[in-house]
C-alpha cells in the first residue's frame, strides 16, 4: 500500500520522525523556511502537514498544495496557522491540548516562585564566590499568602489557578463572564484586576483578538510592587510598553517564557535584572513533548483513516 504524502514543518525529535517515517512518505520544510526544494509532483501529493513551529502557516502556503486536507499543530496555540484560510478551503486543522497543560502551568508557577526567591541569582552567588567572600544573599519576596490575578481561565489559566491555591494565593480572573470556581474572584476589567494584585498570569491564547491586551494602563495599575509572568504569547503583551515599565520600575519585574520575534528576543530585555527569562519551554518535558507528538499523529492518522479528528481546533 502506497503511503501518504505529508509535509513536516518545523524540527521534530528523532522518537516523532521514526513513527511519521514509518507511516507516511515525508518532505520537509524548516520553520520560517521556504519550499523552493520541493518538486512539482510532491505539492500535487501532500495532503497532510505535520507543523511545528511559530512563524506563520498563511493562506498562501497552504495554496501551493491543492490536495491538502489536513494541518496537525504540534502545540495548543494555533495562533500562526491561518485557521479561517484553512476553513474556508475545507481544510480541517487539529492541535495538542490538555497533554501539556499541567506543564505550562508547572512552569508558570516556577517561574513565580523563582523570581520571588531570586533562585538563579542565588545559584550565581555561590558559583561566584560571593557567599564566602560577602556573606548572606540579598532578602527576597515571600510567595504565600499574597494576591494573585489570573487573565484568561481556560485549561492552563485553570491549572495555574489550582496550584496557586495551596501556597495560600489568593485568586482573581478576568473572563468575559462569571465561571465555576470555588471562590476565586471574578473581574471583567484586567486593570482594575491589576490593581488588587501581587501577580499577573497571563494565560489567553494568542491571535488577533488578545493582541497588546497587556499594555501601559494595566502594566502601571500592576504597579511597582507587581510581578508580571507570561506564559501565553508574546503577542499578548504590549513588549515596548512592557520594558519601559520594567526599566523605569512601573513594575517590580517580570517572568517570560514568550517573546515577540522568538527566538532573536529584544535585546533590551538582556540588560535587565529584574526580568526571569525563559526560552518558550512551558510544553518542554520529555513526557509532555513526547505526548504531543503522539497526539499529532493520531490526529493524522484519524484524518487518513476518514475519521473524525481527535483534538480538531475550534472553527
Ligand atoms: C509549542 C506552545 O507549540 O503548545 C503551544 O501552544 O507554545 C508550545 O507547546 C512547542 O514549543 C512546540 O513548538
Amino acid at each position: 500500500m502506497t503511503k501518504p504524502d505529508i509535509l513536516v514543518v518545523g524540527d521534530y525529535a528523532d522518537y516523532d520522525h521514526a513513527p511519521m517515517q514509518e507511516a507516511y512518505n515525508t518532505w520537509h520544510m524548516a520553520e520560517g523556511g521556504t519550499l523552493d526544494h520541493l518538486p512539482a509532483e510532491a505539492f500535487e501529493a501532500i495532503r497532510g502537514i505535520a507543523f511545528r513551529g511559530h512563524s506563520f502557516l498563511s493562506g498562501e502556503i497552504m495554496d501551493r498544495f491543492p490536495n491538502l486536507g489536513m494541518i496537525a499543530n504540534l502545540g495548543v496555540g494555533y495562533d500562526t496557522i491561518d485557521v479561517a484560510h484553512a476553513v474556508s478551503r475545507g481544510i480541517l486543522v487539529s492541535n495538542t491540548p490538555d497533554v501539556l497543560t499541567e506543564d505550562v502551568a508547572d512552569l508558570g508557577i516556577g517561574m513565580m516562585i523563582a523570581w520571588s526567591r531570586g533562585i538563579p541569582g542565588a545559584q550565581n552567588w555561590i558559583t561566584s564566590g560571593h557567599w564566602a567572600q560577602h556573606g548572606e544573599y540579598r532578602l527576597q519576596r515571600k510567595v504565600s499568602g499574597k494576591r494573585a490575578g489570573i487573565v484568561g481561565l481556560g485549561r492552563i489559566g485553570r491549572a495555574v489557578a489550582e496550584r496557586l491555591v495551596p501556597f495560600n494565593i489568593d485568586v482573581s480572573y478576568f473572563a468575559r463572564a462569571p465561571k465555576e470556581t470555588p471562590g476565586w474572584t471574578h473581574y471583567d476589567d484586567i486593570a482594575a484586576m491589576a490593581a488588587n494584585v501581587d501577580v499577573l498570569f497571563v494565560c489567553v491564547s494568542g491571535g488577533p483578538a488578545t493582541a497588546g491586551i497587556i499594555g501601559k494602563d494595566i502594566l502601571e495599575a500592576l504597579g511597582p510592587a507587581g510581578l508580571l509572568i507570561n506564559i501565553s504569547r508574546g503577542t499578548t503583551i504590549d513588549e515596548p510598553a512592557l520594558l519601559n515599565a520594567l526599566e523605569s520600575g512601573a513594575i517590580a519585574g517580570a517572568a517570560l517564557d514568550v517573546f515577540l520575534n522568538e527566538r532573536h528576543i529584544d535585546p533590551r530585555f538582556l540588560a535587565l535584572d529584574n526580568v526571569l527569562l525563559s526560552p518558550h519551554q512551558s510544553s518542554g518535558t520529555i513526557e509532555t513533548r513526547t505526548r504531543m507528538g503522539a497526539l499529532q499523529r493520531e490526529n493524522l492518522a484519524a484524518f487518513f483513516a476518514g475519521q473524525a479528528l481527535i483534538t480538531p481546533v475550534p472553527e
